[in-house]
């Protein structure tokens, strides 16, 4: 009996098969009848039960990636942010209106069991959020790969703002147990720190280490399975591989606890405990160059592992596998690889290193200086004596042939070095040891070769590629914006949840007055939805974190005008809270304004140590304070941080969004995803020239792209300004500016003090962000934002056009254009023969 296509089993018989199983999962599992259940349990038996649906597919996909013996490829980051994993299942399979009726059934609210799940936040931003969306694309295109990250037990801290104070409360993800992970005993493996290299000659009379005296570390993996969209084919399932050394006891060293030293005792097991702010400054983190350390060399061992379980030697190995290194944190890849290759699998040096640059590839994700990985020679000598050796031998070769292409230019030697002045400088060695490094955007990859690693694109320019960054419109569109959503389905059909090129049928929807004002009807409807979520999950905090006050009324006519993102001084909240306290003066001193109603709201986190982003987020909440509690203004302006943000608070304010705030410092932006979002959701971005804004605007056309402000980075690269100049041009800034100095938002002597050192940072100070200089164009893009919303029919159009040039912006693009040019992968559907063969032996 042929199972495939799936058998198109009647709907009543899915329900009633559903509800069957999450009863008897409620029973067996928790011990708990259905009566009786909280949320909470019931959302785990009905994730169980659910999960059911996809195992045998997981399975499947897995077999046939070894049967047919395919390159795979691992992407490998420290970082990564799914969202909710039943949401993400509900989607890939299309089962949201039958699980509603399950449900439904049960008497369980849909979205109440939904939000029992607690987003895994296992990374900072931008960058944990790309790798979500990547392996997304990749489940969906069917293509032959596994993600490998960290298990942290504490992922990004929860953000409350305590009388405007960011307070750090941390993140207990795991504090119910998670009915997506699937520890696996079987596949744990060790990992060595510290100890001596001690030198000994492989097989090839070159040297190779072994270690003494070292420390030797459990780790287990935890995979989360995640679900590509059904299409055409059986959908297929991926593995998302999470490292842990929480779990084996072995782990604790008992010979140190009884010798008094506590936390040294304990060191291996807390390993992967906490998620490091990888978007601020740190130097010297021993833990974090272990938790690195974790990631690759477990990460390879189980590469290795499965490579060999259809092989018997290396010959093939630089064919089959592909390894994508995001951003430099997991680089250590490169000497780990070489030294296993050369010391465990007797291969010598110069082809180990062609296997390791054939096989891997890596992600730049910023260019800002200070964020450039580097780790300390002493410290990486000491925790990875044999892998510091290798790099050492690397960087020798490396810098000898560099004297023979420059000679007599030993300031070139220098620069070029990835050890220099004490520091293994990471990128460096990415680029190196791999065959390919990519930026994120045009402009961003622009300033790699021109710019950032200028003398290694003169080296290596074939190395160097340009890859655009995407999102996935199943999470964020269909699954978030059920309501455009299916506008957009009625009128050009279905085609753009797997092919979002065809939103560009949606061009034809931007003249007709009855579309426009559906369009508009839907964007009215979501602000709605989230005023409802603002009234109901935002209230206010006093200073001990008590709730004290609900949230304001909000009105729904307004304008809703949305910055969400990291908080840092180059994505410039601070300009644009600048400009709603111009806003704001201009409204008290003058009551015929004409300016529109406006509600501005901001979300994101700043890292716990990032003391200016802090006060940023403090002034942005004095602000909203004063303003919202001024009858002068009251239905004309008011300020929200909505706190804590995450993917999930992505999905709720994103819909709602009018104008999309994209206002960061030209050159400073990689790309920005964020953007993305927001414009395929129908929101107008006011926007500088930097990361992918750029394309945005060129797919988009100027015509529709009327916020553009500020200068360019090549005009940045150039200006040199006053603030003071600035400040007697344009008295309206003069006076905002004034105000973060005369005690006009402040409450207290300390946010004085934060407010004024602010001011400084924008006035006194060289800011290299150059905020001042871009304030006055943003104030008149501003204005036009103003004139076009009083025309809601254009604003509508304009919006209508924007969602339909977002085409290109999906990271199934940017997916295949990397599996084309840079990974050389093919898509491998599921086989059907061990579909069937699987789906006969377990299936029922
Ligand atoms: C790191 C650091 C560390 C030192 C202090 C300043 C600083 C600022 C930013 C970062 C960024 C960390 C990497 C990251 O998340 N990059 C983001 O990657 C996204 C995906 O490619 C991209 O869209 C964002 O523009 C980029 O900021």
């Amino acid at each position: 009996m042929t199972l495939y296509p799936p058998q198109v089993k009647n709907i009543e018989y899915q329900i009633e098969s559903l509800v069957d199983k999450t009863r008897r999962y409620l029973l067996t599992t928790l011990g708990r009848t259905l009566e009786e259940a909280t949320d909470q349990e019931f959302y785990h038996a009905f994730s169980l039960a659910l999960r059911e649906t996809i195992m045998i597919n997981w399975q499947a996909a897995a077999h046939t990636f070894l049967k047919n013996d395919v390159r795979m490829l691992y992407y490998i980051s420290l970082e990564h942010l799914p969202g909710k994993i039943l949401s993400q299942t509900i989607t890939g399979l299309q089962k949201e209106e039958l699980l509603q009726k399950v449900m439904m059934r049960m008497k369980r609210a849909y979205n109440t069991i939904l939000e029992c799940e607690r987003d895994p936040g296992l990374g900072n931003g931008g960058l944990g959020r790309l790798a979500s969306c990547f392996l997304e694309s990749l489940a969906t295109l069917q293509y032959p790969a596994q993600a490998y990250g960290l298990r942290y037990h504490y992922g990004i801290f929860e953000q409350q703002l305590w009388d405007g104070e960011q307070v750090e409360i941390p993140d207990c993800w795991l504090i119910s147990e998670n009915p997506w992970q699937f520890r696996r005993d079987l596949r744990r493996v060790s990992v060595k720190f510290g100890g001596h290299a001690k030198a000994k000659a492989n097989v090839y009379e070159e040297p190779s280490y072994d270690l003494e005296n070292f420390d030797e570390v459990w780790v287990l993996p935890y995979d989360v399975p995640i679900v590509g969209f059904q299409t055409k084919n059986p959908f297929s399932v991926l593995t998302l591989r999470l490292w842990s050394t929480k779990e084996s006891p072995r782990n604790f060293h008992l010979q140190r606890f009884n010798a008094g030293r506590l936390d040294e005792a304990a060191e291996n097991t807390t390993l992967t405990d906490v998620l490091y702010p990888s978007d601020h400054h740190e130097t010297g983190k021993r833990i974090r160059l272990k938790q690195e350390f974790l990631l690759v060399s477990a990460s390879l061992q189980d590469i290795i592992r499965h490579y060999l379980f259809t092989h018997d030697n290396f010959k093939a190995f630089p064919d089959k596998v592909r390894i994508q290194i995001n951003d430099t944190h997991p680089s250590l890849v490169i000497p780990e690889l070489i030294r296993l290759l050369t010391h465990k699998y007797d291969i010598s040096w110069q082809k180990a290193c062609e296997i390791a640059e054939s096989c891997t590839s890596y992600t730049n994700h910023t260019i800002l200086q200070e964020a450039l990985e580097e780790w300390d020679t002493k410290l990486m000598q000491t925790q990875l004596p044999r892998q510091y050796e290798i790099i050492e031998r690397l960087n020798a070769n490396f810098c000898t042939s560099i004297r023979k292409t420059y000679p007599n230019d030993e300031a070139k030697v220098r620069r070029l070095s990835i050890i220099q002045d004490g520091k293994v400088r990471m990128a460096k060695l990415a680029i190196l040891g791999s065959h390919t490094i990519n930026g994120v955007a045009q402009l961003h990859t622009k300033i790699l070769k021109e710019d950032l690693f200028r003398e290694f694109y003169d080296l290596f320019p074939d190395k160097f590629s340009s890859i655009t960054n995407g999102i996935t419109q199943r999470r964020f569109l269909l699954q978030c914006n059920p309501l455009l959503s299916s506008w957009i389905t009625k009128r050009i059909g279905d085609g753009w949840i797997t092919d979002l090129s065809q939103i560009s049928k949606l061009n034809a929807f931007t003249h007709d007055a009855a579309d426009l004002e559906t369009f508009l009807a839907i964007k009215r409807r979501c602000k709605e939805n989230l005023i409802d979520f603002i009234q109901e999950n935002c209230k206010l905090r006093d200073q001990k974190g008590v709730i004290v006050s609900p949230p304001p009324v909000i009105y729904p006519d307004s304008l809703f005008d949305v910055q969400i993102k990291r908080i840092h001084e180059y994505k410039r909240q601070l300009m644009h809270i600048l400009h709603l306290i111009m806003l704001y003066q201009e409204m008290k001193t003058n009551p015929n304004h004409e300016r529109i109603p406006r509600t501005a709201i901001f979300a994101g986190k700043a890292a716990a140590q990032y003391e200016t982003a802090k006060a940023i987020i403090r002034l942005i909440a004095s602000v909203a304070h004063k303003v919202n509690h001024d009858e002068d203004v009251s239905g004309h302006l008011r300020i929200l941080f909505i706190e804590n943000y995450s993917v999930t608070k992505a999905e709720r304010i994103i819909p709602a969004a009018e104008l999309s705030e994209q206002i960061s410092t030209a050159g400073m932006e990689a790309s920005g995803t964020g953007n993305m979002k927001l414009a395929l959701n129908g929101a107008l971005t006011i926007g500088t020239e930097d990361g992918a804004n750029i394309e945005m605007r060129r797919a988009i056309g100027d015509a529709n792209w009327p916020f553009r402000f500020g200068c360019t980075a090549d005009e940045l690269a150039k200006a040199s300004y006053s603030p003071q100049n600035i400040a007697k041009e344009h008295p309206n800034i003069a006076l905002a500016l004034e105000t973060l100095k005369n005690r006009t938002f402040a409450r207290n002597d300390e946010e004085h003090f934060l407010f004024c050192d602010l001011y400084n940072r924008l006035t006194q100070n060289f800011d290299r962000y150059h905020t001042l200089l871009d304030l006055p164009s943003y104030y008149e893009a501003q204005k036009k934002v103003d004139a076009l919303y009083q025309d809601p029919m254009k604003w509508a159009s304009c919006a209508i056009h924007n969602v339909a040039c977002m085409g290109m912006f999906s990271s199934d693009r940017a997916i295949q254009h990397y599996s084309k040019d840079i990974w050389r992968i093919q898509p491998c559907p599921i086989d059907k023969d061990i579909l069937d063969h699987i789906q006969n032996a377990y299936g029922h």
